[in-house]
Order: structure tokens, then C-alpha cells, then sequence
């Protein structure tokens, strides 16, 4: 099997409340984490995305597979576990972060080592998307996310990295050590400012923390603003793209992820980072109509008609719409600046 996109990291429970955590009476019961999101924005934006973790022999185990694959997503990369699935709740905190609370520790998803990224798997696909979560949850999972990033890197091919820091998760010290093996072997590193870019970087403002990405060795910075848009990073242009219109805001819950996996699937798929980037933002202000990270994803037709809407001028944001490209028969190597890989 050849992928467009292997995404590796935890598959989670998922109960949502509408209301914060302290207030919620109610859930509702899905399956997400950042791996997954990202993986199902891919499979939607039109990308072949196989998804590798291990997924826990409890009761969720059968239901979480089914889902994947419901959501266009390989399962063939999925591997078992006797451990228990991992679990969140997330509830609504309308005037600033969202609040999560974790049931992960020693999850079947932590047991992911390096044993389980092989040369064949990476070597078959020709994109690798990792994150900071994933890294985050164990030792064996950070040491799966670096083999991957560094056979990936080592063939040319695309490496995309979402730094996704949770304080609940790891510490400022560690997710910076995260950063500084990751960003390396990266094509596109995506944080979040302030969120991430402020704990893991230095740097004042988004420009400045656009340029410690690039500094720490990645091709490309791609720094979410929010509401604000994005910047993007490449060289010495920095350019900024401002937000697409939201039509619907319920939850933000995993846009972030859409737009990495949008975003890796269309470079995957050969598109330019230019309208990959637009399609990716595109379905990520699609995603925040619906609540929770997988429940209801745009389609691809879904997003390209926002995007050609603000293009017309009907909506913000987008520019001239130009067509995808046709897949590469082989991976693209747009970013293979990896020659020289860092160390561990
Ligand atoms: O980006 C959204 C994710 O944070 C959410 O789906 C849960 O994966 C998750 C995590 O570890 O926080």
C-alpha cells in the first residue's frame, strides 16, 4: 500500500460538553486527538492517509477502528494493544482556552515505539505528519516520532510537524527539547502564536517567532494566528494570509489539526504551499462548525467551493483559485533540504 500521508500519534476517546467541564452534566461520546483529525482532514482533502498507532483491546477498541475507517482513514497501520484506549473530556470555555482533562497515562497509543516505524512503512508514503502530542505521550512514542521524522527526512520526503504544546501533557522544558529534534528534520512546522510559539520559542511577535522556526532548521514556518489568519515562512519572505470566514463557529476543537492535515495531504498531492495553504485554512474555518475534532468534516467539494467564494470577494480572504495539481507518480521533493540531517 502506498500513502499520500502517515500521520503517527494517539487516537482518543472523546466525550465534548457543550459547557465548561465544571457546569457539564451531559457528552457527548466520539473518537479524536490530534493524529486523528489531522488524518481525517487529509483522507477528506482527497489524500490515501494511513494512520499509525496502537489502539487498546477495551471495550472502544473495535468501535475506534471502525470509525477510522469510516472516516476514509487506512487502518492497516493501526497495531494492537492490551493497555486501555486513552480518553478526554473537553468542555466549552467560550472566553479562552479550552479545557481538557486527560485519561492517557501508560494508553495502548503510549506503547508506539520505534520498532513500529519501519523503513517499508515510511518508505511507502510520501509525507509523514507528526506532533508534539504525540511525541508528548511517552518515551517510545517520542522515539517512534523522531525515526519517523528522520527516515522520512532522510528520503526527501515531506516532514510536517505541529508542535501542539499541552501543559497538561509535558513540560515548557521538555516540548522545547520536543522542538529542537523535530523542527530539524521538518518541511513545515506549524505552531500556534501564542499558544505554542510563545512557550517553545523566542521570539515577541509572530514574525520573530517565524524566524526561530526557520533558525531551528525547518524549510518552512506556517505560524496560526487565530482569527487572524496565518503567516508563512520560507526564506527570507514572510507572508501573511489572512483568516477565511467562518460561517459557523460551535468549536475549535482540532482546526488547527485540519488545517495540517489539509495542508500536508495537498503538498503530498503536489500542490504549491501557496493554495495548499488556502485549502487547508479553507477547511479549517469549515471545521469550527462543528463540535469535537472528526464529528462532521468538510468535503473536499465543501472546501473548494469556500475557498473559490473568497476568492470572488464573497467571503475573506483567497486570491486567484488556481486547479490542484494531478498526484506525483513519485514523492515531490519540493522541500529535500534534509542533506545533512541533526543528530538525536
Ligand atoms: O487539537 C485538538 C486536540 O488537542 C484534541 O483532539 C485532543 O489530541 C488531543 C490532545 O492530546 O490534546
Amino acid at each position: 500500500m502506498d500513502w499520500d500521508l502517515v500521520v503517527i500519534g494517539e487516537i482518543l476517546v472523546e466525550l465534548s460538553s457543550p459547557v465548561t467541564l465544571r457546569d457539564s452534566t451531559h457528552f457527548t461520546l466520539s473518537f479524536s486527538g490530534d493524529a486523528l483529525n489531522a488524518a481525517a482532514g487529509a483522507a477528506a482533502a482527497g489524500a490515501s492517509v494511513g494512520i499509525l498507532t496502537r489502539v487498546g483491546d477495551d471495550e472502544f477498541g473495535a468501535a475506534i477502528t471502525e470509525y477510522v475507517a469510516r472516516l476514509g482513514v487506512d487502518t492497516s497501520l493501526i497495531r494492537s494493544a492490551s493497555s486501555p484506549n486513552g480518553l478526554y473530556l473537553i468542555g466549552a470555555d467560550p472566553g479562552g482556552q479550552k479545557e481538557f482533562i486527560y485519561l492517557r497515562r501508560g494508553s495502548a497509543a503510549s506503547l508506539l515505539s520505534p520498532e513500529d516505524v519501519t523503513a517499508e512503512i515510511v518508505g511507502s508514503a510520501r509525507s509523514l505528519l507528526v506532533s508534539g502530542i504525540s511525541y508528548a505521550i511517552s518515551p517510545s512514542a517520542a522515539a517512534a516520532v523522531l525515526r519517523g521524522a528522520q527516515l522520512m527526512a532522510d528520503r526527501g520526503g515531506i516532514v510536517v510537524y505541529d508542535p501542539n504544546y499541552r501543559p497538561k501533557l509535558t513540560t515548557p522544558d521538555a516540548a522545547r527539547d520536543a522542538f529542537a529534534k523535530i523542527a530539524p528534520r521538518a518541511s513545515v512546522v506549524t505552531p500556534s502564536w501564542p499558544h505554542d510559539a510563545v512557550t517553545l520559542l523566542d521570539g515577541a511577535d509572530p514574525q520573530a517567532a517565524a524566524r526561530a522556526v526557520l533558525a531551528a532548521g525547518a524549510s518552512v514556518a506556517v505560524i496560526t494566528l487565530g482569527e487572524n489568519g496565518l503567516l508563512l515562512a520560507e526564506g527570507d519572505k514572510i507572508t501573511h494570509y489572512p483568516a477565511f470566514h467562518a460561517p459557523i463557529v460551535v468549536d475549535a476543537t482540532g482546526c488547527g489539526d485540519i488545517l495540517a492535515g489539509t495542508l500536508t495531504a495537498r503538498l503530498a498531492l503536489g500542490d504549491d504551499l501557496d493554495l495548499a495553504i488556502r485549502l487547508g485554512m479553507a477547511a479549517a474555518a469549515l471545521a469550527v462548525g462543528h463540535r469535537g475534532g472528526t464529528t462532521r468534516l468538510a468535503t473536499a467539494a465543501e472546501v473548494w467551493r469556500h475557498l473559490e467564494r473568497a476568492a470572488d470577494g464573497r467571503s475573506p480572504a483567497g486570491g486567484q483559485v488556481p486547479q490542484p495539481a494531478p498526484a506525483p507518480a513519485t514523492a515531490h521533493s519540493t522541500f529535500d533540504k534534509h542533506a545533512s540531517p541533526q543528530p538525536d
